[in-house]
């Protein structure tokens, strides 16, 4: 894998962010050894931000900054490997300034202080009881992250706040965005997974909040680059002032960003999105408030939670109604496929599909948006062949089976439940192509720039990029979606089941 800063991007999914050897100058690093607390290692801005009166290296914290030391010793007996430990501490010759110290022992050892100019005491508490009586009583997922945007645009002041979403394959959709006037809309925009590498994703569900100061900043390295007791470099996984990456910062550059703040949004263990503060200028964000966006986002994630399972309870009682419905038309000796057919929203919604067919008993019965009967059946043929399950889902029909790509524009995606044992007999849901249903302000088709030079990476380029790598597909169908659609298939096979068999007695 390519190191830290030598990626390109042929590789940049590779890079080692966390072994960034440097950090953004706005603070300094120490690595000091426990238990004698000796400095092993230190960024090279140390002395001077610091304004220590001798070279760090080698140095005792008990003689370099007392206090800090003082400070520090009771506490190394707590597990400082998850979450770092905080204090204010005057540091510098005459205790000249005040610093918070955020100190952590990363997996390898040793113990790494940072120090980040301390700003003004703030007193966030109202505005943090009214953001989570807002969060907490939010009733749909479109006004929890508008409300969210809202609420970190006013805490932290930047130009843009977005709320980045993912889709189960990892691509993004900006979901909701606050932003100055004078700046260009980026709302509902989408950017492929591959703008976001893995890595960096299994980071941000251990680092749930990332500042970059200034995009035009110098990386100041740490001294020496491998520690001396460990003899690896440094896992700055976990660490504030990481220097980022330098793809990254360029396209950051690109898109005429100065500054950044970054909140995860995890969702049962799982990185649902993020929430993405742009700053034309540099900026900077004292840990506390950062610690408040933190602990925000996890009050939104938490919420996110709490929307997505009630969701999924409505789609099963909507189910369960359904079946009823159902059965009530078979015993009314009427169709009891009309339960289905005659409003079929239940059916649409609760699976999030544009359209739905049913085919059973040399019929087909469509709602919505679906091909025609002839390819219905074409698609009913082709799940045939296909290994059968409760559920069947593509998201590109056109990918499965080429001889059925025509038929992309409208059954990109396919969610098939079998309601019979017999052939070809299949309750079919179909989702469009979903590049159809995106915009950009400007045609997204237009090249802007071509190569793989990184100097040439922006939003308007990725997305583009999205296009083609989503080209042929439909939105994803969610574990959501493939369990509802379960639901509804055996309901109508118990149905088509209870049916048959009382027109057998009948026959009878
Ligand atoms: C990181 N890329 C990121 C992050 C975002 C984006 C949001 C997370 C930054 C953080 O949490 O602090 C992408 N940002 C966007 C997009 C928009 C935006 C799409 O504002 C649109 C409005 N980036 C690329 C390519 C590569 C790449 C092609 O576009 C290489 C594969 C790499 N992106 C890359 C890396 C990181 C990153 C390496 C990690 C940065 C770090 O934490 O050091």
């Amino acid at each position: 894998s390519p190191a830290f800063g030598q990626a390109d991007l042929s590789n940049c999914e590779r890079e080692q962010i966390q072994l960034a050897a440097s950090i953004q100058p706005h603070g300094a690093m120490i690595v000091l050894s426990e238990p004698d607390l000796i400095v092993i290692q230190a960024s090279e801005n140390a002395r001077s931000l610091l304004r220590l009166d001798r070279d760090p290296i080698g140095a005792r914290l008990d003689e370099l900054v007392p206090i800090l030391a003082a400070r520090v010793r009771p506490r190394l007996k707590d597990d400082l490997a998850q979450v770092p430990l905080v204090l204010r501490t005057p540091v510098g010759a005459n205790s000249a300034r005040d610093f918070d110290a955020i100190v952590h022992r990363p997996p390898a050892g040793g113990l790494v202080v940072e120090l980040e100019p301390w700003g003004a005491a703030v007193d966030l508490s109202a505005r943090i009881n009214a953001a989570l009586q807002t969060i907490i009583a939010s009733a749909s997922l479109r006004s929890l992250c508008d409300e969210a945007a809202s609420i970190f645009k006013s805490i932290v002041g930047y130009d843009r706040v977005m709320v980045y979403r993912f889709d189960d394959e990892g691509h993004g959709e900006i979901f909701s965005e606050q932003r100055e006037p004078e700046l260009e809309a980026y709302l509902g925009n989408r950017y492929p997974d591959s703008d976001i590498p893995q890595i960096a994703r299994r980071l941000y569900e251990r680092n749930r909040i990332r500042l970059l100061v200034d995009v035009d900043y110098e990386p100041v390295r740490i001294h020496p680059r491998t520690s001396p007791v460990t003899g690896e470099d440094l896992d700055m996984s976990l660490c504030s002032l990481r220097s980022m990456s330098p793809i990254h910062i360029q396209y950051l550059k690109n898109m005429g960003v100065g500054a950044t703040l970054v909140a995860s949004l995890l969702v049962g263990g799982r990185l649902w999105g993020l929430i993405a503060c742009h700053h034309c200028g540099p900026r900077f964000v004292q840990y506390e408030i950062r610690a408040v966006c933190e602990l925000l986002a996890e009050a939104v994630a938490t919420r996110i939670a709490a929307l997505e399972s009630f969701v999924q309870a409505q789609a099963e009682l909507s189910v369960r109604r359904l079946e009823q419905r159902m059965v009530e038309a078979i015993s009314r000796e009427g169709d009891w496929t009309s339960a289905l057919f005659d409003d079929p929203r239940t059916l649409l919604q609760t699976v999030d599909a544009a359209g739905a067919a049913l085919i059973c008993d040399g019929r087909i019965l469509t709602a919505g948006e679906v091909p025609g009967t002839r390819d219905l059946r074409e698609i009913g043929a082709w799940l045939d062949t296909q290994p059968r399950r409760a559920v069947m889902a593509t998201a590109s029909l056109r990918r499965d089976e080429q001889r059925l790509a025509d038929l992309t524009p409208v059954a990109s995606g396919i969610l098939a439940a079998p309601v019979s044992s017999c052939t070809g007999e299949y309750l079919i849901w179909c989702r469009p192509e979903r590049v159809r249903t995106v915009t950009w302000g400007g045609n997204p088709f237009k090249p802007v720039f071509s190569g793989d030079d990184p100097s040439q990476l922006s939003p308007r380029r990725s997305f583009a990029q999205w296009h083609q790598v989503v080209e042929g597909t439909s939105d994803p169908w969610t574990t959501a979606n493939l369990a509802t659609a379960r639901l509804i298939g055996e309901s109508v096979a118990d149905v088509i089941q209870q049916f048959r068999s009382v027109r057998v007695l009948i026959a009878q």
